[in-house]
């Protein structure tokens, strides 16, 4: 048994005090799967309902019907049960506490009560600029509070957010503020970044240009920095909040009404908007924040995602909110001024609960143990990670030096659409193995199913896709404007079961091991793209013809983006075409979609039909030429030979 991973067994003083032992959830979650009503009747009770729910789950994963809806005929309003129902007991408490780009400017500590009068305020504005139930909100704000007042805001009159991450283009921009039809947008001036300044309200300006002349900008300034200002249609928000009445009621809201779209990356084609809605997805985010953190009254929360992505939506703002903590807001980076900056804001705000994404950790890794070594630490009582596999030396760094080997890391599988954690440990319930996400979640019932026959695996140990038998309160209910595409994507390759596109293989004990994408789609840093968006950002080049982009292994970035690329007739490849084209890529996504490593590819291996044969890309792309496998049905195998001659990454 010399190869069995390292397994680590919860600290027994913390089996004492956690909200679930290793009994418990066996116990809790054997209810949760054989008394789904029951469980969650139960469950949605940790939110305050302004009309009680008699109806709990109403769900169909029938091909044709794909239909979910929990908690149907309850009334809620989401802003009340992260901010107003906790003043009675906690309106000095700090809810968030913010932490500045500069390690020496003035950290913000906003309680409760603070939070109620800023997002009342934010609410009043949106109020006054025409935004009403049911209408689109587009927020592109870097981590400042303002940031959480704004998503409270729209939760709070019934208006959809939708968070776009500050560090995407003005095209990006522009494309998810059409595709959801957004009536007005939320910016700041410029936003500090690891001493840099991103020109958040000029990307707006570029991206307003492709858009309805009706769309409105509300702008914070948060640097004051100078900027254009477009009189009709820029708003001050600051300003303004000074000017609107402290109070604002909460609207009451169904359980089944969107809270939010967030754009995620697929296979194909362009982001798809993903749909959360009210009740199911608060109480998800709640309970997920509770056990999997094992959060207790007093902690102090932090999770270094950006509100940009899922992983701040449910674990900076709304679970943590759901629950009373007091959640950390970071503007900054991990590197910024220097690799110890995440040991020392854990210092100086006491943190309890510590949450980031394995490429952060293998980054810091590289820098040396001196900074880590040099934090004291100790406030610290759960390590959580999330957005890629956990390579086992990362896991053993964060264990070692982060946690001082007394921690539990919780490995949190899940995905935008999920809405909360899927499969994760439980810190006083699940002993854990490096690298393994472990079991799943209450209510969450994964599967395994061969990848070609879709046949379901009966064994235990076994490796195939993942996915889900059946609803949990927290899943996406559909693609905004798209019901199709939603059960396309995620119903009909596997009928019956939610297809999450990743693959796993399950051991003896039936721990998962989530082993990556299945499809289309890379992770890059944690940040999830599809291929097919780089390419069509290529192709768009004037001078490019055609394009293929595939993943490969990438020390820090778990994956890097390769990209094939072949010009148009009489076009030479150059140096300063490849920076251009770069370049181009930035500009059409994003900083994080520009291409690792760039090879001009004379012509790509096609199949006789015209097929792009992305298996023999991945393998040259990973330097694993050798075992190309069958290429008889290449149309031009010659065109193999000049990118293996040619590839760019050699180990
Ligand atoms: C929350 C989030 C989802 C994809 C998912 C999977 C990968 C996330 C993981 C993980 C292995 C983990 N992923 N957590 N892979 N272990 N603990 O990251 O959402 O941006 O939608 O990405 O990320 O491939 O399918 P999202």
């Amino acid at each position: 048994m010399l190869d069995q991973p390292k397994t680590f067994a919860p600290d027994p003083g913390l089996v004492e005090t956690a909200h679930a032992d290793k009994a418990r959830y066996e116990e809790m979650y054997a209810r949760s799967v054989t008394d789904p009503e029951g469980f969650w009747a139960d469950e949605g009770k940790r939110l305050d309902w302004i009309e009680p729910y008699t109806k709990v789950k109403n769900t169909s994963f029938e091909p044709g019907n794909i239909s979910i809806k929990w908690f149907e005929d309850g009334i809620l309003n989401v802003a009340a049960n992260c901010v107003d129902r906790h003043l009675a007991t906690r309106a000095d408490q700090t809810a968030i506490i913010w932490e500045p780009d500069e390690p020496d400017a003035e950290a913000l500590h906003i309680t409760y009560r603070e939070l109620h009068e800023k997002v009342c305020r934010f609410a009043n504005v949106l109020l006054s600029q025409g935004v009403m139930r049911g209408d689109r909100v587009v927020i592109y704000l870097p981590m400042i509070p303002e940031a959480a007042y704004a998503m409270l805001a729209c939760a709070r009159i019934g208006a959809i957010h939708s968070v776009v991450f500050a560090g995407f283009s003005p095209d990006a921009l522009a494309n998810r503020v059409n595709d959801c039809g957004a009536k007005l947008v939320i910016t700041a001036d410029t936003a500090p970044r690891g001493g840099k300044r991103t020109p958040l309200k000029s990307n707006t300006d570029a991206a307003l240009l492709h858009c309805s002349d009706k769309v409105r900008c509300l702008v914070v300034k948060h640097t004051g920095d100078q900027t254009t200002w477009i009189a009709d249609r820029d708003v001050d928000v600051k300003a303004m909040m000074e000017d609107v009445a402290p109070d604002c009621p909460p609207r009451p809201m169904g359980a089944e009404d969107p809270l939010f779209v967030l754009y995620t990356s697929g296979s194909t084609g362009k982001p798809k908007g993903v749909v959360h809605t009210s009740g199911g997805y608060l109480a998800y985010a709640s309970m997920t924040h509770q056990y999997t953190f094992d959060y207790h009254d007093g902690d102090v929360f932090w999770c270094a995602a950006d509100v940009g992505w899922v992983t701040g939506h449910s674990y900076i703002v709304y679970g943590p909110l759901a629950n009373g903590a007091t959640t950390v807001m970071f503007e900054g980076v991990p590197t910024y001024p220097d690799a110890g900056r995440f040991w020392q804001i854990i210092d100086k705000h006491k943190v309890t609960q510590f949450y980031t994404a394995p490429t952060a950790l293998r980054a810091l890794m590289g820098k040396g143990n001196d900074l880590v070594d040099a934090a004291d630490l100790s406030t610290l009582k759960v390590l959580g990670t999330v957005g890629e596999p956990i390579n086992p030396e990362a896991w053993t760094w964060y264990n070692e030096k982060v946690g001082h080997g007394r921690l539990p890391i919780v490995d949190t599988w899940w995905q935008t659409e999920t809405g909360g954690h899927m499969i994760t440990p439980l810190p006083g319930a699940t002993p854990t193995k490096p690298g393994s996400a472990t079991l799943p979640f209450f209510g969450v019932q994964p599967a395994v199913l061969e990848p070609e026959s879709g046949k379901l695996i009966e064994e235990t140990a076994c490796e195939g896709v993942l996915v889900i038998a059946d609803s949990w309160p927290g899943q996406m209910r559909t693609v905004w404007g798209d019901h199709e595409r939603f059960e396309e994507t995620y119903f009909s390759q596997y009928k019956t079961y939610y297809f999450a596109g990743d693959g796993c293989r399950r051991d003896a004990d039936g721990y998962y091991w989530i082993t990556g994408r299945v499809d289309d789609v890379i992770n890059v840093s944690g940040h999830r793209m599809g291929t097919a968006e780089v390419e069509s950002a290529l192709v768009a080049h004037a001078k490019v013809a055609e394009a293929a982009v595939v993943g490969y292994p990438h020390d820090i970035k778990g994956q890097g983006i390769y990209a094939y690329v072949t010009l148009m007739n009489g076009e030479e490849p150059s140096d300063d075409l490849r920076k251009e084209l770069e370049a181009w890529v930035r500009n059409e996504i994003g900083p994080i979609a520009k291409p690792d490593l760039l090879q001009w590819a004379p012509g790509l291996p096609k199949t006789r039909s015209g097929k792009i044969m992305r298996r023999i890309l991945r393998k040259i792309a990973e330097d694993d030429y050798g075992s190309l496998g069958d290429t008889s049905t290449l149309a031009e195998p010659e065109v193999v030979d000049d990118l293996i001659a040619n590839r760019m990454n050699r180990r």
